[in-house]
């Protein structure tokens, strides 16, 4: 069987692929290719092809179901067209922290990019022991740019209510609603937790006051279409190596609070850092001061420069939204720690850790750093009080 541009939807196989890039004329006639299906993701084929030259390219293709659960959960394949979409807006504005698009076809619901083999995924590197000494300075740079010019500040107020017409997103934000906000605050079937995590999983469950904050992060989460968010910004949606970073994966895109998007790198970080003992943590509790530095100066001075809103000149506003970013930030970054230990899509920063009375130990950690998180937002003015109850929670449980 022969895939080809004009074909009906199927999924790729690494022959198939194949038979597309030569159809598309991305190598030469003759061309020695070899496929290989990298995809470790939870829900898309991903296909790495390359030529005897080491010439390569990626083609991605959306599964019409998720691939992490199977055929029971059909998902739509839109989110290719979303994916796309996200990318080619992105290029116009942080052209350096993406992987260049060749092609895309909506019917097959594939994406051709940037060959990125030559960087490493962040969460497997830092797993391996390694630091990307650029990554949240780039990352601070990608969260501000393509949040300030996708928000009412950054964009013409009409435009941007077009443009959140073309990024609804349901499907993908559905996941998000019940998958990080509501399931794993309740028994629901979908969680996926060790039996000796069942006292704090329980916990949780009763906990009103952390339910009610969860309600609030929820709506702001379903409510609040400050900006086009990448939607799923983990670090395993980005590569990285000393000098480069590549942001990848925006098929969660959608219209949301600009708080999500930080928040999300925010836990990821803290997913690693409450894994490694005091004399590696700094390493990469830096980058959540880096991040969120690189981040509030570079939206700060587009603010000042680049506004297309009177109100943006008013002393104050600046510090004020921006206070509102960080809150949001840390009530979504307590969310996805939380998600991340006891929900259906784990991480690996927790479940490859060993032994097993360690992993269960540090689980433990990570729920209640979670849990303060969420709790205390409001509360928590900057880095360093996230750094200090990160130390809290291990020396009070280690
Ligand atoms: C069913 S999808 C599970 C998770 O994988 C994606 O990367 C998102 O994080 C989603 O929540
Ligand atoms: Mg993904």
């Amino acid at each position: 069987m022969t895939i080809t541009a004009t074909t009906e939807y199927e999924p790729l196989t690494e022959s198939t692929a194949i038979s597309l890039a030569k159809d598309l004329e991305f190598f030469k006639d003759g061309a020695l290719l070899h496929c290989r299906e990298i995809g470790d993701g939870n829900l898309n084929l991903v296909f790495h092809i390359r030529d005897e030259n080491n010439t390569g390219i990626i083609i991605k293709q959306a599964l019409p179901y998720a691939k992490v659960v199977g055929e029971s959960w059909p998902l739509t394949l839109h989110r290719a067209t979303i994916e796309g979409n996200y990318l080619k807006n992105a290029a116009t504005l942080v052209p350096n922290l993406i992987p260049k698009v060749y092609y895309t076809n909506e019917a097959l619901a594939i994406t051709i990019m940037e060959d990125l083999s030559h960087l490493e995924i962040v969460r497997n590197g830092f797993l391996d022991g390694k630091d990307f000494p650029l990554l949240s300075k780039h990352i601070g740079e990608y969260l501000a740019k393509t949040l300030f010019y996708t928000s009412d500040f950054g964009l013409n107020q009409q435009e941007k209510k077009n443009l959140q017409q073309a990024f609804a997103n349901p499907e993908l934000c559905k996941i998000t609603e019940d998958l990080v906000f509501t399931d794993p605050f309740y028994e629901s079937e979908t969680n996926d937790y060790e039996p000796e995590l069942l006292g704090s999983v329980e916990d949780i469950w009763n906990d009103a006051e952390l339910k009610l904050e969860v309600a609030k992060l929820k709506y702001t989460f379903l409510t609040n279409g400050e900006a086009l968010l990448h939607g799923d910004l983990h670090t395993g949606s980005i590569f990285a190596s000393e000098i480069d970073t590549k942001v990848i994966d925006p098929e969660f895109a959608f219209f949301g609070p600009i708080g999500f998007d930080v928040g999300q790198f925010f836990a990821n970080i803290l997913l690693q850092a409450i894994t490694r003992d005091d004399s590696q943590r700094a390493s990469i509790t830096s980058h959540l001061y880096q991040v969120w530095e690189g981040f509030t100066f570079t939206f700060s001075d587009l603010w000042k420069t680049k506004s297309v809103e009177h109100f943006t000149q008013t002393p104050g506003y600046l510090d004020f939204f921006l206070k509102k970013v960080f809150t949001d930030a840390i009530g979504f970054a307590g969310c996805e720690v939380i998600r991340r230990t006891i929900g259906l899509a784990h991480v690996a920063d927790l479940d490859s850790l060993k032994p097993y009375e360690r992993k269960i130990s540090v689980k433990q950690q990570a729920l209640l750093l979670g849990q303060t998180l969420i709790k205390n937002a409001a509360n928590i003015r900057n880095i360093q009080d996230v750094e200090s109850l990160l130390k809290n929670e291990l020396k009070g449980n280690g």
